[in-house]
């Protein structure tokens, strides 16, 4: 790829990373395993990425680096994103994608409570970042793959994306539709970010690496549904790229418990595959703990 100095390469998303020689990389990683096998705290790592700028706070997570084992991970307030997820009517209202396929929403509509409690705590207390996610396509579906079109008019009995099931509020997964945006209870305010996607990830064909590198984000905080499409999705893709990723496990939903069971289970393989799994009461606590010294 060629650069030239006046136009900022966007999509050098480990910049911070690449300006490290690799000795000092390799060097770095042998202190830090010495400071977690006494601390057990993945510490936010300022030799990377500058002093905080905002509060640290510290969450614990479950089953690391294996099953059984408590540990912890250090994040900047300044420097972490909460990532909702998809929350639309889509799907987990009534007469919305995933009903007309038939699957249960009241397994994808159970995070609402947990997600609208994390929201709040973060809007009120915190200089955390806001970033929603939409799935949909254009009302042409000029951006909808064949396969995805005829599957769900498959699955749906002849109901798929685009078209209006008997009763519903109006195209299935198109952008503008009532039931294509989010739902009231955790509908974004004034400040958040709303990244419109077509697919199931959002590194692929969306603004939300532009979004991400813009705010200077390192560490996410992942909630949403569904956990072993869209959440997993964006979750694998954010760990690629080099962000440091925490489920909270009853923040997220999918149209079958085993599969959500499963999704959670996967990411806590290899130390940690794809980040790290937490729950909304440690969240709580960490956040608490750290912006008015009270614990939850
Ligand atoms: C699905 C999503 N399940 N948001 N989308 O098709 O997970």
């Amino acid at each position: 790829m060629s650069r030239t100095k006046d136009i900022p390469d966007y999509h050098d998303r480990n910049k911070d990373l690449s300006s490290k020689t690799r000795d000092e990389v390799l060097h770095r990683a042998e202190i830090d395993f010495e400071k977690f096998k006494k601390t057990h705290t993945f510490k936010f790592p300022t030799w990377l990425y500058g002093s905080p700028k905002g509060k640290l706070f510290k969450l614990e997570v479950e089953d690391c680096p294996r099953f059984g084992d408590e540990a912890f991970v250090e994040f900047d307030s300044a420097r972490t994103a909460f990532l909702s997820v998809d929350m639309q009517v889509d799907f987990c209202g009534p007469k919305g994608y995933v009903d007309i396929m038939g699957y249960d929403t009241g397994l994808t509509s159970a995070p609402i409570k947990s997600i609208m409690y994390i929201l709040e705590i973060i809007r009120n207390r915190t200089d955390i970042k806001v970033i929603h996610t939409r799935e949909g396509h254009l009302p042409d579906l000029s951006d909808a793959p064949y396969n995805k079109i005829l599957r769900s008019k498959i699955i749906g009995d002849g109901v798929g994306i685009g078209n209006i099931p008997k009763g519903g509020l109006g195209r299935l997964l198109i952008r503008g539709e009532k039931n294509w945006d989010i739902i009231d209870d955790v509908y974004p305010i004034s400040g958040e970010y709303i990244v419109d996607k077509p697919g199931k990830g959002a590194f692929g064909q969306s603004n939300l690496p532009l979004i991400l590198k813009n705010l200077g984000i390192t560490h996410l905080i992942i909630t949403g549904i569904t956990t072993d499409v869209c959440v997993h999705t964006i979750m694998r893709e954010a760990n690629d790229n080099g962000y440091w990723c925490t489920l909270l496990k009853d923040c997220t939903g999918a149209t079958d418990y085993d599969n959500h069971r499963a999704a959670i289970r996967q990411i806590k393989m290899q130390g940690g595959v794809f980040g790290w799994i937490s729950d909304s009461n440690k969240f709580v606590s960490a956040i608490k703990s750290a912006f008015t010294n009270e614990s939850h």
